[in-house]
């Protein structure tokens, strides 16, 4: 029965990880299959999925490869527009600076956003 809670905990940790997406209405750990089913549209932590979208930059963080965008709706990964720090690949940062409009791509993984290609518009 312990080892039961303990691997319940283990798997619950990654979905408490905080994120801008994160939904109030937020699955279970531990969801039967068929309302897992039901949720296939909501962004689930092991898919990566990816989306484009377009954005102004509010911050650049070069040197802990973030960058904070406002960004428009980003439907293929089922994102509403906000503005939200992403993560980034190393050099999509080179030459972006604060307020350019820029297109981009992003792999989501769960609630958070890895930004693997940026262009200026
Ligand atoms: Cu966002």
């Amino acid at each position: 029965m312990k080892k039961t809670l303990m691997i319940a905990a283990l798997i619950a940790l990654p979905v408490g990880l905080s994120g801008c997406h994160k939904k109030a209405e937020a699955p279970a750990a531990v969801a039967p299959k068929a309302e897992a089913n039901a949720m296939a549209s909501m962004a689930m932590p092991a898919d990566a999925k990816m989306g484009k979208a377009t954005g102004t930059v509010i911050a650049v963080n070069a040197a802990a490869g973030t960058i904070t965008l406002e960004h428009s709706a980003i439907s293929a990964v089922g994102w509403s527009a906000m503005t939200m720090e992403f993560s980034a690949k190393p050099g999509v940062l080179t030459g972006i600076a604060v307020g350019d409009k820029v297109d981009f791509d992003v792999t989501v993984t769960g609630s958070s956003g890895e930004v693997t290609a940026l262009k200026k518009q």
